[in-house]
């Protein structure tokens, strides 16, 4: 027997009950059919030797010493991460094979271990498995058999100013524009200073630099100016002249 995974042979003909007893004599002329069963977790993928081929039995008449080679392949299943949530992070395995990120199925062997391990991105925080057996934050332990598919859920916390998945009380001074912030991870601080005020501004936070965390922002109420204190890239206009207070409602705003 050969291959990857596992399975007995036994004769029609008592002898052959291989495990075991994988050779026996035969007398001359004598038709001996073998038959071969695979373990759990396996497949028995074929016959070579004494003139036997494909998965059915295979029948040999003995007119010589003659050997029979059957292969036996380990099952492989596939195992699926899918990440929904609002939040973004990556999700790999021990054995590799998933970074999830791009790659986020992948085959494994029968009764393999698989453990799964999320990490957020900045910003974003890691709420929980589900799928596979698995729950809670911790890491996910699949063994595999059968194709199996695993979830995980990502969050993302609006107005979180320091990154930390968590949202940060933050307030906007009318007269000055000062903007102040007690950020759940760094405490107290000021993202950005005289940064507009209530007269001719509408303060419309949101992470428009993308690297998870909330910037400072207003909308020039006369011009509907955008201009943004980027926590990742400085002060920047996204959108010069988009809107006005006469016509237009910022819609970040709005939402709040
Ligand atoms: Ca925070
Ligand atoms: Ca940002």
């Amino acid at each position: 027997m050969t291959g990857t995974g596992s399975g007995g042979v036994t004769s029609v003909l008592a002898g052959i009950d291989c495990g075991s007893t994988c050779s026996a004599s035969f007398n001359n002329n004598t038709n001996v059919t073998l038959t071969a069963a695979a373990s759990t977790g396996s497949t028995f993928t074929s016959w070579s030797g004494g003139g036997c081929s494909g998965t059915g039995t295979c029948t040999v008449t003995i007119t010589a010493a003659t050997s029979v080679t059957a292969t036996f392949t380990l099952n492989t299943y596939s195992l699926a991460v899918s990440k929904v949530g609002t939040g973004s992070g990556t999700v790999t395995s021990a054995p590799t094979g998933i970074t999830c990120g791009s790659t986020c199925s992948a085959p494994f062997n029968y009764n393999t271990n698989v453990t799964l391990t999320a990490a957020a991105s900045t910003g974003s925080t890691f709420t929980g498995w589900s799928g596979g057996g698995c729950s809670g934050t911790g890491t996910c332990t699949v063994t595999m058999t059968a194709a199996t598919s695993v979830t995980a859920t990502f969050t993302k916390a609006s107005d979180d100013y320091d990154g930390d998945g968590k949202t940060d009380p933050a307030v906007f001074e009318k007269a000055t524009g000062n903007w102040f912030v007690v950020g759940s991870k760094v405490g107290f601080f000021t993202p950005a200073l005289n940064f507009g005020n209530d007269t001719n501004y509408i303060p419309v936070p949101g992470d428009y630099d993308g690297d998870g965390k909330t910037d400072a922002a207003v909308f020039e109420k006369a011009t509907g100016n955008w201009f943004v204190v980027g926590s990742k890239v400085g002060f920047f206009t996204p959108a010069l002249n988009f809107g006005n207070d006469t016509n237009y409602i910022p819609v970040v705003a709005l939402a709040k």
